[in-house]
């Protein structure tokens, strides 16, 4: 009679036990991730008081033909709260326009990403997208900008609720953009606010803003103000 070979015969029981047990405690981890994404997320910062600031006065701004925005209606949820004016230079103006949010077009994947935002990476629920307003060297008050420079904030030629955006930069002639009462348009292109100098993005419905909070500020001092 021919011996049985116990180890050929048994099912390998024992190895799958600690992989699903592994694979158990895996699960439990991205649960507890996602459920403290989803508790920081409640904790959301107030605002800066932007009532409480002043408009700018100096003069470089008070003659500034300042931009027009378009902005999608479908995105009317995430409107401008306040626009910010800062010198660089004696040539360059920086603006950074300040929105309530943005969102994902996915739901899911816009919880997370805002509680990243608001918990990790720049303490703010608010969406602060800047470009530069370039003024040829030694121009004088009321001199038209002879570029707009869109550094990393240029959408090209992207959809609105494309999910996985790419931030171009990009520096086009003033000549390039369309103009309302002198003012030049910046178009609003994309869920999370990238720009453009015309109408694209399969975007159809447009809601010009031409009156907004204007204030006094570099990027860096808008992030400040967040991170206070
Ligand atoms: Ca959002």
């Amino acid at each position: 009679m021919k011996p049985v070979q116990a180890d050929a015969a048994i099912p390998d029981k024992g190895s799958s036990k600690p992989q699903s047990k592994w694979l158990r405690w895996a699960a439990v981890f991205v649960c507890l991730g996602v459920l403290l994404g989803l508790g920081l997320a409640l904790q959301k910062r107030p605002l800066p008081d932007f009532s409480a600031m002043k408009s700018p006065t100096l003069a470089e701004f008070a003659s500034l033909q300042k931009p027009i925005f378009a902005v999608p209606v479908e995105d009317a949820e995430n409107p401008i709260i306040a626009v910010f004016f800062g010198a660089l230079s004696q040539d360059i103006v920086e603006v950074s326009v300040v929105f309530s949010d943005e969102d994902h077009p996915l739901s899911l994947i816009d919880v997370l990403y805002d509680s990243y935002r608001w918990n990790f990476a720049w303490k703010r629920e608010a969406d602060v997208e800047s470009f530069h307003l370039c003024f040829p060297k030694g121009h004088r008050a009321g001199t038209s900008p002879s570029s707009i420079s869109f550094p990393t904030t240029f959408a090209g030629v992207q959809r609105f609720d494309e999910t996985l955006v790419t931030h171009f930069s990009a520096e086009l002639p003033y000549d390039e953009f369309h103009k309302e009462d002198q003012r030049p348009v910046i178009y609003v292109q994309t869920w999370n606010h990238l720009y453009s100098n015309r109408s694209g993005g399969g975007v159809s419905n447009w809601k010009m803003i031409s009156d907004y909070r204007e204030l006094r500020g570099t990027r860096q001092d808008v992030e400040k103000l967040f991170r206070r």
